[in-house]
């Protein structure tokens, strides 16, 4: 079959939610993937962050052969001798006490809202039915129907109402605005520590340390996604660890599987997570034997292939050679670590066309927020990739 085939077919059956490049994928591995035709391409997007170990990883896909063959689900009615060892591991790492296992990051997110609300009531005693929680305009946390209740984005909202009361919008990066927001009724304060989906917005330094002072002193939950940031992307372990903040409540998500499995947790302090008591909140594959075995992998290749140290060398290079680019198109480059955005003048047309010139010049990468070009490609792309890119990346924003 040649392309042009199987985009009929995913014309013809599939649901029409997405707008990709016609690039047909057939093999990945490290930060290269080939198309039907024998093309190769430098993968610069990383399924959005869930491939940070580089595609189809050897260590991780071992441990998916060797575990689907053994015990794959049993259900949470039983337990297994894979799920304690991921949560030990994912503990240490990040330093929270408490692991929930989901699926999805959406899943996660909504187990940390279940979380928040029940702490609202039970612990801190606001009045049932009345938590309010504060997120941040431009703020992107899945797509189901409570967290599109507090999107920013028209289209992610249009059509799906009737939405979920109960949360609060402040601008992002702005601690007066937090400050203002909360009243006696404010159970939590939930952000991203650097707005993926937004941009690739970071926010002024010392603000998430901000944040969690003013929670601390309103007696307010900080709850942190870390879905898209975490898991070394941003050139540490956690984007949280720039600023030694300690959250109440964390968000991890897709490169907690390295790609090969959706695998999500929401991690908690003991009071935070105390507030589930048995039957509360569960899930049919959540915390499966093959989740726990791959997850455990795939936060065993972070530490050994020492990722997060690597996204921030790559990253300062990779930014450093960017700006060095004389383009007429570019009107910022920002990001942290191996998390980069390429902000593009409003006359440029928007980045689309210039993601399908880089496709062309065999670069994948995805525009977000429509000026923005977004480069975040596997932890484990070295010099000499980044190297090979610049040229091709120099070219498309400087002939188109
Ligand atoms: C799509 C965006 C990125 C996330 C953060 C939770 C989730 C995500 C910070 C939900 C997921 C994905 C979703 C995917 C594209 C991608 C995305 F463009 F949608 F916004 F990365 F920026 N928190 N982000 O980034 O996790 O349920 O998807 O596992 O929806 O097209 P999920």
């Amino acid at each position: 079959m040649k392309a042009q085939d199987y985009i009929a077919l995913e014309r013809q059956y599939g649901a029409n939610n997405y707008h990709p490049l016609d690039v047909v994928l057939t093999r990945g591995e490290g930060v290269w993937v080939w198309d039907v035709e024998g093309n190769k391409y430098l993968d610069c997007l990383s399924a959005y962050s869930a491939v940070n170990q580089g595609h189809c990883h050897p260590r991780i896909a071992a441990v998916v052969a060797e575990q689907a063959r053994r015990l794959t689900l049993t259900s949470r009615a039983f337990r297994n001798d894979q799920l304690g060892l991921f949560y030990e591991k994912l503990a240490q790492l990040s330093g929270m006490p408490k692991v929930l296992p989901m699926n999805s990051g959406a899943e996660a997110v909504e187990t940390a809202l279940k979380a928040i609300r029940k702490w609202a009531y039970k612990v801190k005693g606001i009045p049932d039915n009345q938590a309010e929680i504060i997120v941040c305009a431009n703020n992107f946390h899945g797509r189901t129907i409570t967290i599109i209740s507090f999107s920013t984005e028209d289209q992610y909202r249009d059509g799906f109402g009737p939405l979920t009361p109960g949360f609060k919008i402040i601008p992002f990066g702005d601690i007066e605005a937090l400050k203002q927001a909360i009243t006696p009724k404010t159970a939590a304060f939930l952000v991203e520590p650097i707005q993926g989906e937004g941009g690739i917005i970071v926010p002024p330094e010392g603000y998430l340390k901000n944040a969690e002072q003013v929670c601390r002193e309103h007696g307010i939950l900080l709850v942190v996604d870390e879905i898209q940031t975490g898991l070394g992307r941003t050139g540490k372990m956690f984007a949280h660890h720039y600023e030694d903040v300690h959250p109440d409540g964390l968000i991890v998500g897709k490169a907690l599987s390295g790609g090969f499995y959706p695998v999500s947790a929401f991690l908690a302090t003991e009071e935070l997570m105390g507030v589930f008591k048995p039957g509360d909140h569960g899930s049919t594959f959540g915390g499966n034997p093959l989740a726990a075995a791959i997850g455990r992998a795939a936060l065993e290749v972070l530490e050994e292939e020492n990722l997060p140290a690597r996204a921030l060398e790559m990253g300062k290079y990779f930014m450093g050679q960017l700006q060095k680019i004389k383009s007429p198109h570019v009107k910022e480059i920002r990001g942290k670590g191996l998390l980069i955005g390429v902000e593009l003048k409003k006359e440029a047309g928007g980045a689309r066309r210039f993601c399908e010139a880089l496709a062309a010049e065999g670069i994948l990468s995805k525009e977000t927020h429509e000026h923005v070009i977004r480069f975040a490609p596997p932890l484990v792309i070295t010099r000499e990739e980044i190297d090979w890119a610049m040229p091709r990346i120099e070219k498309v924003l400087t002939t188109l």
